[in-house]
């Protein structure tokens, strides 16, 4: 049996009759992977998973919020969509109005989106607009521009996005037959830590589960409005998906992070980088580098002893990392840290000798 879409799996859940026009593209069901390498790391009885939302439709999680914004725009007669982006929004929303038929307006701040997000905004057929200012900038306008003219804004402000995006929340529940004991995600607008949270408190009260987890959040820390608790005006770091100043769901976040007993962290862009090879090469996993930070928040928190008493237990203790965009989105990271093939003549021992292989 083919998967259906969050919209369809998850139907009850959802702010969707059966006169809604559901426009999917089969998202969701992404695997939720046992990262051996490093669980191993982190000890005996600690299972660490990941969640690989970058094999969703347009290579990012958005997919799960566009589904259900864009059916339900649909539903209420829009005639076109508008999102300001780092990259992942645009590109998720230009595909869900491509399918849809509904024309796609996108701001990115310009210079500051990764090649693959861009090329996917332009493929397909959005009306892309640079901005000379920041993501920050960007949804400013947006929020005007779309309070005035009958354009539906798909950022995630929309309810819809969050109610599509907790599906995912439920997807973990699901495999593992409970919540796990942690989950550590990166922060940018702090949509998805809101989804995620709003998810795992529904199917509790459903009595799917019986516990919650600890959300643990992270931000870049030249990125970290949540962290220091002020907006910073000029965002910076390496991972351009979360180079946000000022969230738009602020409060969510740090409610999630209260009422779950968990925390929002800061991580170094050396860190995401080092986390972000280590899913590479130990893991065969190729995430962008927003994603890396729930790695690098884990590994953080590891060193500062935070997992000590969990460590001690009997019991199995399970961390969902959830990564969010695919390492294809931003291949220019990829090359650079990384050293690229030298050319050699076409013979067997220049080969050899380039590969440095020793029988
Ligand atoms: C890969 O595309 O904000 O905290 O405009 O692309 O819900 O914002 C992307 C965010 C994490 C942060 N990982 O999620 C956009 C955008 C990746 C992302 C986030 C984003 P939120």
């Amino acid at each position: 049996m083919q998967w259906e879409g969050v919209i369809k799996h998850y139907f009850k859940y959802l702010p969707v009759t059966e006169k809604t026009p559901v426009v999917t593209l089969l998202e969701g069901n992404t695997p939720l992977i046992l990262a051996k390498s490093i669980s191993r790391r982190l000890g005996k009885n600690i299972n660490l998973y990941l969640k690989y939302e970058g094999l969703n439709p347009t290579a990012s999680f958005k997919d799960r919020g566009m589904t259900v914004a864009v059916s339900c725009a649909l539903e209420r007669g829009a005639k076109a969509i508008m999102c300001a982006s780092t990259g992942n929004t645009s590109a998720s929303a230009a595909a869900y109005a491509a399918k849809s038929g509904l024309t796609c307006i996108v701001l990115i701040p310009e210079g500051a989106i990764a090649l693959g997000k861009l090329s996917q905004a332009l493929l397909h057929g959005a009306k892309v607009v640079a901005i000379k200012g920041n993501f920050d900038d960007a949804l400013k306008l947006v929020k005007e521009i779309t309070s005035k003219y009958p354009i539906a804004l798909v950022n995630s402000l929309n309810p819809d996005r969050i109610e599509g995006q907790k599906t995912a929340a439920f997807e973990i529940c699901d495999v593992l037959g409970e919540a796990p004991h942690f989950q550590a995600m990166p922060v940018g607008n702090a949509g998805n830590i809101t989804a995620y949270w709003k998810g795992y408190k529904e199917y509790k009260d459903m009595g799917k589960i019986d516990s919650l987890p600890r959300i643990l959040g992270f931000q870049a820390s030249g990125a970290a409005p949540l962290v220091e608790g002020y907006p910073f005006k000029n965002p910076e770091t390496v991972a351009t998906a979360i180079r946000i100043g000022n969230p738009a769901r602020w409060g969510e976040a740090i409610a999630a992070s209260k009422e779950s007993d968990g925390l929002i962290e800061k991580v170094t862009d050396e860190e995401i980088i080092k986390a972000y090879k280590m899913l590479a090469r130990e893991e065969g996993i190729f995430v962008e580098p927003a994603s890396a930070a729930s790695i690098a928040g884990i590994m953080k928190l590891d060193k500062m002893g935070f997992f000590e008493a969990e460590k001690g237990s009997a019991r199995e203790v399970n961390i969902v990392c959830i990564l969010t965009g695919h390492g294809l989105k931003d291949p220019n990271i990829a090359i650079k840290e990384s050293s690229p093939p030298e050319a050699v003549p076409p013979e067997e021992e220049a080969v050899l000798e380039a590969v440095e292989f020793e029988v």
